[in-house]
């Protein structure tokens, strides 16, 4: 462990605007504490010496043709605008994160890289770039800012693609109309820095932010993420893109596609998502159709909000609370994607380590657990509810005097506003996420172990207890196999759920790392043979699940195939992708399927 000392000496995070990754000014103190944390839990070295020629290169590309390519790329953006990926290797944390690899790495740490990073400075560079790739038949695999960690971070699905680093220098939130409410993002612009540049406008006017703030505003829309304001499904509220095909060809969607009067964009791009024709901005979720290098989101009109939390005592409680949630959301009573976390979360997010609770390698015992939250603000309960209500104060009376009776159905629920809680609580972080104040405080939970990174297992079903009863059965049960706490979360948006289970281990500890990859496999192949099936997931789990979506012998992967192929046909673009391989690498045993991360470490062409 680094010593109080060393803390007090770790090197400031990059400031933002600076640096189109750092952190606004106002955030600084929250920033510094978050670091100082979870560098307090570090036992590897920052970095270990790599073995092998490097850079590694990518499939079907020799190391002369792969110099000469890399040469001409210097040659046309700029010899400072091209890096190779021959050092080693750091994970960092956070908000100084690696383009290099996945930070959170569960396979080897050298496993998922890339050759090189490139980095555009315009959508006529996206396009040099990928016309550049399919003269060398080199893989290229394009990050906004990289920091999905959880789901693979900056790596690329197939090792040794070139990373195309979007969000270095396009960067600019192109436009704001306060007006309508709506703004135009490049690849670079977090939600730091979406928040930051409209506070300076001083319009009335909120983003939606996931958990953590680091993100791209427009990476993770296209990731399909989620947030917690009335605007939290990401992709239902953007509205209109600009994307890179695979060819270099450059195309708009929506109201896009019609040029405005003397070439202006289009006033009403936007505005309606649907245009005309088919709607083909779905194809650029989550694929590897595409390169989006612009895109419009909506934002809401700032209003009046009160966010709460409500505990429930058992754990048996979730089937009844969920039937409760059902008709609140379908009559949009709770106003936001509310969670439903387990309590072993509110021990975790305070950011003390769970050796502070429990000396043991296995899980936490539930009676542990729940006699620390005893002396919480939470207090002894099995489940938190965090809502928030939107609108003057009489409806939001309104909403709560129903939210509550209902709720109180509920025996020995409890009803806590954030002043009946002290200053430090969590709640309070999530009224600043509910009325679109990004923030840091979730990583507080990733010192929970040393070197702890998390990886997601998050499965969708509807709102209905019955259901989420079967998921919650089989992840609680398969995080004990596995030996890992279980950290159950539930996203609701109405009809449907998003259970999101982090299992959060130590990068330091091989057999960990192996149970984590055993318990995903086994948990994913379990929850499809029952029916249901994750949003999004890490890359070495992505062929596992494109293939539980398998309805008519596997008809959807082929008309993602038929796609790609039309799109890609040298295979260039992200390959393996959402499970999506093109022509070219198809059969090769390129696909990640259950067992085949033993074989897959190091120097196979994966
Ligand atoms: C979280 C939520 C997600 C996700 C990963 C993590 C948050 C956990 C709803 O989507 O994909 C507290």
């Amino acid at each position: 462990m680094a010593t109080a000392d060393a803390l007090t000496d770790l090197p400031p995070t990059p400031l933002f605007p600076a640096t189109h990754s750092g952190i606004p000014e106002r955030y600084v103190e929250q920033c510094k504490e978050s670091k100082a944390r979870i560098y307090s839990n570090k036992t590897l070295p920052p970095s270990v010496p790599r073995a092998g020629e490097l850079p590694v290169l990518p499939p079907d590309v020799d190391r002369d043709t792969f110099n000469k390519a890399i040469a001409e790329l210097k040659e046309s953006l700029g010899k400072e605008h091209v890096e190779l990926n021959d050092k080693p290797l750091v994970d960092g944390w956070y908000m100084e994160h690696p383009n290099t690899h996945d930070a959170f790495h569960v396979v080897e740490q050298s496993e998922l890289v890339s050759s090189a990073t490139v980095y555009p400075g315009s959508t006529e560079e996206v396009q040099a770039i990928v016309r550049w790739a399919n003269k060398f038949l080199i893989p290229v695999f394009p990050i906004s800012m990289g920091r999905n960690l959880g789901y693979g971070g900056a790596a690329p699905r197939l090792r040794g693609s070139v990373i195309i680093d979007l969000g270095r220098r396009m960067k600019k939130v192109l436009k704001i109309d306060g007006q309508n409410a709506t703004c135009i993002v490049e690849p670079g612009v977090t939600y730091f820095a979406l928040y930051e540049e409209i506070q300076k406008t001083g319009l009335p006017l909120w983003i939606d932010t996931p958990d953590v703030g680091g993100g791209s505003v427009l990476g993770n829309c296209v990731d399909r993420g989620v947030g917690y304001t009335p605007y939290g499904d990401h992709f239902a509220n953007h509205c209109g893109m600009e994307v890179v095909l695979p060819s270099g060809e450059l195309v708009r969607t929506g109201m896009g596609a019609l040029p405005g009067k003397n070439g202006a964009d289009n006033p009403s791009w936007q505005a309606f998502q649907h245009a005309y024709g088919p709607s083909v901005d779905g194809i650029f979720s989550q694929s590897n159709f595409g390169i989006v290098t612009k895109m419009g989101m909506w934002l809401m009109p700032e209003t009046e909000h009160q966010s709460y939390m409500i505990t429930f005592p058992k754990e048996e409680d979730f089937e009844q609370i969920i039937d409760i949630i059902r008709p609140l959301a379908l009559n949009r009573i709770l106003g936001n994607i509310p969670q439903l976390r387990s309590v072993i979360q509110e021990l975790a997010v305070t950011g003390k380590p769970k050796s502070h609770f429990y000396q043991g390698k296995d899980p936490v015992p539930e009676e542990v657990i729940r006699s620390h939250a005893k002396n919480m603000p939470c207090g002894d309960c099995a489940w938190v509810f965090y809502g928030t209500v939107y609108g003057p104060e009489e409806t939001r009376k309104m909403q709560l005097d129903v939210i509550r009776q209902e709720f109180a159905k509920v025996p020995g629920s409890k009803f806590i506003l954030p002043q009946d809680v002290p200053e430090d609580h969590y709640l309070h972080a999530r009224v600043r996420i509910c009325s679109g104040v990004p923030e840091l405080r979730e990583l507080d939970w990733l010192n929970w172990k040393p070197n702890c990174a998390h990886l997601a297992f998050s499965p969708i079903t509807p709102t209905k207890g019955e259901d989420a009863k079967i998921v919650h059965e089989l992840v609680t049960r398969l995080h004990k196999k596995w030996g890992f706490d279980s950290l159950p979360t539930w996203c609701v948006s109405g009809r449907e759920m998003h259970y999101i289970a982090e299992i959060l281990f130590d990068r330091a500890d091989e057999d960990e790392k192996r149970r984590a990859i055993a318990c995903m496999r086994e948990m994913i192949a379990e929850a499809a043979a029952q029916g249901y099936g994750e949003y999004r997931t890490h890359l070495i789990f992505m062929d596992q699940i494109a293939r539980t979506y398998g309805w008519g012998d596997q008809a959807l992967m082929r008309l993602n195939e038929t796609i790609k192929d039309a799109l890609d046909p040298n295979g260039i673009l992200a390959p393996g992708r959402a499970g999506i391989w093109p022509k070219r690498f198809r059969g090769r045993g390129f696909q990640l399927l259950p067992d085949d991360e033993k074989t897959a470490i190091n120097g196979t062409n994966r």
